[in-house]
């Protein structure tokens, strides 16, 4: 059951607030967390907003994600509130923040195994935990400015991928507009997302290119890079970021996959899939998980063998529907 008016009333009652992201930040649990901090703050609280891990450089424009801090920095709060996550073990390092806090409470719009125990708005009928901070707002009676809407159509886009998911519907563009009045001119929002990537990332999407491989006349593709291609490049993991969709764009792909060998040697598979193949089934084989079209996988092993295991599992899989 959802409880918008006890989130409120938790809220209400804190004088300090943590506002916790969980890990391998995203646009939505920033953006959505540093909006909420936004408008808190202006009630008069102390709010700080507490990630686990490093703010990845796509997010680095938002002036605000330079408040954000670690755990290590974290204070003593009077509630913390986890947003866009709905259990501290996913928040990494700030879970203890989160277990060891007076009151809690739970901001979110992701399906969850057990519902939390502690008072919770989670909207997982919602494209982004943005939209359920704008209803928390609104029962709190708080304005949303420019600098929290910036922040939260950030949010908005990014986990819609630009109003293009399945989880983008009416109620999602109407939040949207709502923002949009609030901020005026989004484009330059949108050139920071999407108009720029580093000259590293680029050179990568020429390796991934070269060591493309197909199989099965091209519905199974994939690529390995190795630590030499990322010496090569001067380019580190976090330049490797969408480098999938350079091979999921290519007409008949049902199946793609990007190996990526770590500097400690072990490897990071990412996948993606049309309806034919499940991709969290298969980087379940590999000790991995996720969405059925998106997934991945971290293991040690060869990245040429690994790469055969799975071409051979969608091979079978592709079998199996024809
Ligand atoms: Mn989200």
């Amino acid at each position: 059951m959802n409880q918008l008016s006890a989130v409120c009333e938790t809220i209400r009652n804190a004088g300090s607030l943590a506002l916790i992201c969980h890990v391998n930040p995203d646009g939505d649990t920033l953006g959505s967390a540093l909006a909420l901090c936004l408008c808190l703050r202006k009630l008069g609280k102390h709010v700080d907003v507490l990630c686990p891990g490093a703010i990845p450089k796509a997010y680095r424009f938002l002036e605000e994600t330079a408040t954000v801090l670690s755990a290590q920095k974290a204070g003593e709060y009077d509630a913390a509130v986890l947003v866009d996550l709905n259990s501290p073990e996913r928040a990494g390092d700030c879970g203890d923040v989160y277990r060891n806090a007076p009151h809690r409470a739970v901001v979110d719009h992701h399906l969850y195994k057990e519902e939390p125990a502690d008072p919770h708005y989670i909207r997982s009928d919602y494209g982004a935990t943005a939209m359920a901070v704008m209803d928390l707002a609104g029962e709190l009676g708080l304005a949303i400015d420019r600098d929290a809407a910036r922040l939260l159509y950030v949010a908005l886009v990014t986990d819609t991928g630009r109003f293009g998911y399945s989880n983008t519907d009416g109620r999602t563009m109407e939040y949207g507009a709502r923002l949009v009045a609030l901020i005026g001119d989004v484009s330059g929002l949108i050139e920071e997302l999407y108009g720029r990537v580093s000259l590293r990332h680029t050179l990568l999407v020429k390796k991934t290119l070269e060591h493309m491989v197909l199989a099965m006349e091209g519905r199974v593709v994939w690529s390995i890079l190795r630590k030499e291609d990322f010496a090569e490049c001067g380019a580190t993991a976090e330049d490797a970021e969408g480098l999938i969709d350079t091979l999921r764009a290519i007409e008949g792909v049902c199946a793609c996959f990007v190996i990526r060998e770590n500097p400690d040697g072990s490897l990071n598979v990412s996948m993606r899939s049309t309806r034919e193949i499940r991709s969290n089934e298969i980087m379940e084989l590999i000790g991995g998980g996720g969405h059925a079209q998106a997934a991945g996988a971290h293991l040690n092993g060869d990245p040429e063998e690994t790469a055969a295991r799975i071409c051979d599992a969608c091979r079978a899989r592709l079998k199996e529907t024809k």
